[in-house]
């Protein structure tokens, strides 16, 4: 090990799946009070970031990815939708800004846009974040072109996971290759996007494909801005319908293993909380998870309530992280356009319900 791998706190592109494995098996105090000192030296440990989803073109995929229910080769008993309409996708973003979120995330059930999507797309990017918003998209693959021309509309995020390791890839889908995947975050990457990449833990996977995964993002040429670790929901309909349940404890520890390997990067609690416990939520955030969808929906399935979220929010004296990173009078703009009977997050330092 070099000096580089004893100091914790640096930032490293040269992990190996090896030492990301032993990290995994640490006893589990040791690894969450490391993860922990890392949170609190890269991060507010009490603040969150919040995006909503919106699923702006639903189901009827040509992919074969074995998790999803959007694929047009599994019946899930999914309505398939066209592409939205642009208005509609700005009233929706509102309402989500009036709701409290900071990241508008919009998911397309494409292997890749078309040319004659990309109008649309684009006035969606430029809509979005006029109101003031930070914008991501999700869409499939992206060539060069399309990657330039999203960023140059001023999309902020673009989220394309690689979902597990090289070796477990192939067992959950034929339709599109990993370096298929790593091109797509490179095109990101250098077209100026801020990437968020993660993947799926509970799909039957190794703890060796768990570390596998995480040692591919952390050795990307710069960590992910964003890393959405998802626990698989699971639809019936779908080839992984009746997988088992994975340990809510190993679910914990890669967070842990995540928020060690890329220090700076939000690790976001993805799809799977409806299932969890608050009290396993809060073992999330404890082990680095700084960032959730919020919203009753994901793209196609449920997700936890707002008012839900909000009141383990307050239980746990997190804030909504635009609160504490925002100017002030940035803030007095978000507490304007906020619907007045919708509670926000709660403010911790305040120490009481915001309105
Ligand atoms: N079609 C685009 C693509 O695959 O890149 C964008 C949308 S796709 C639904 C975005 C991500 O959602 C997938 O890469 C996968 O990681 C996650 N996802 C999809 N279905 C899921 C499920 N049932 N459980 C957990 N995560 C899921
Ligand atoms: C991500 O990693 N998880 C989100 C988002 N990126 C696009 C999607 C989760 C989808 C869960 C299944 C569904 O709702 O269709
Ligand atoms: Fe299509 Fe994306 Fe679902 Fe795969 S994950 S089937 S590409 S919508």
């Amino acid at each position: 090990m070099n000096s580089a791998a004893n100091n914790p706190l640096v930032i490293r592109h040269d992990w190996t799946v090896e030492e990301t494995e032993a990290l995994l098996r640490l006893p589990f105090n040791d690894l969450l009070f490391r993860a922990q000192t890392v949170h609190r030296e890269y991060h507010d440990p009490n603040a969150v970031q919040v995006s909503t989803l919106l699923s702006i073109k639903t189901g009827a995929c040509p992919e074969d990815c074995a998790y999803c229910p959007q694929s047009a080769r599994y019946d899930t008993g999914l309505e398939r939708e066209r592409l939205m309409e642009v208005e509609a996708v700005i009233e929706k973003a509102k309402a989500a800004k009036a709701a409290g979120s900071d990241r508008f995330c919009m998911g397309a059930a494409w292997r890749s846009p078309k040319e004659r999507d990309m109008p649309y797309v684009l006035a969606m990017v430029k809509g979005v974040k006029e109101l003031g918003l930070e914008t991501c998209m999700t869409l499939g693959m992206l060539d060069e072109g399309k990657a330039n021309a999203l960023a140059e509309a001023g999309l902020d995020y673009y989220n394309h996971n690689l979902d597990t390791s090289p070796e477990f890839y192939g067992e959950i889908i034929t339709t599109r290759t990993y370096s298929d995947r790593l091109n797509t975050l490179s095109n990101v990457r250098n077209a100026g996007m801020k990437v968020c990449s993660g993947g799926i833990l509970g799909m039957g996977e190794s703890d060796k494909d768990r570390a596998g995964l995480l040692v591919q993002l952390a050795n990307l040429p710069s960590h992910p801005d964003s890393v959405p670790i998802n626990q698989l929901v699971k639809v019936a309909g779908t080839p992984l319908e009746a997988q088992g349940d994975l340990d809510p404890l190993d679910f914990i520890r890669t967070i842990a293993v995540a928020r060690i390997m890329m220090p700076a990067s939000h690790v976001r609690l993805s799809a799977g909380r409806e299932e969890m416990s608050e009290e396993m939520q809060a073992m999330c955030f404890f082990a680095g998870a700084n960032s959730i969808f919020y919203g009753e929906c994901l793209l196609t399935t449920p997700n936890p309530a707002a008012n839900k979220d909000q009141a383990l929010f307050r239980k746990l004296g997190i804030n909504s992280e635009h609160r504490v990173t925002k100017a002030p009078q940035e803030l007095d703009e978000i507490l304007a356009v906020s619907a007045p009977e919708g509670d926000l997050f709660y403010d911790a330092s305040q120490g009481s319900v915001q309105h």
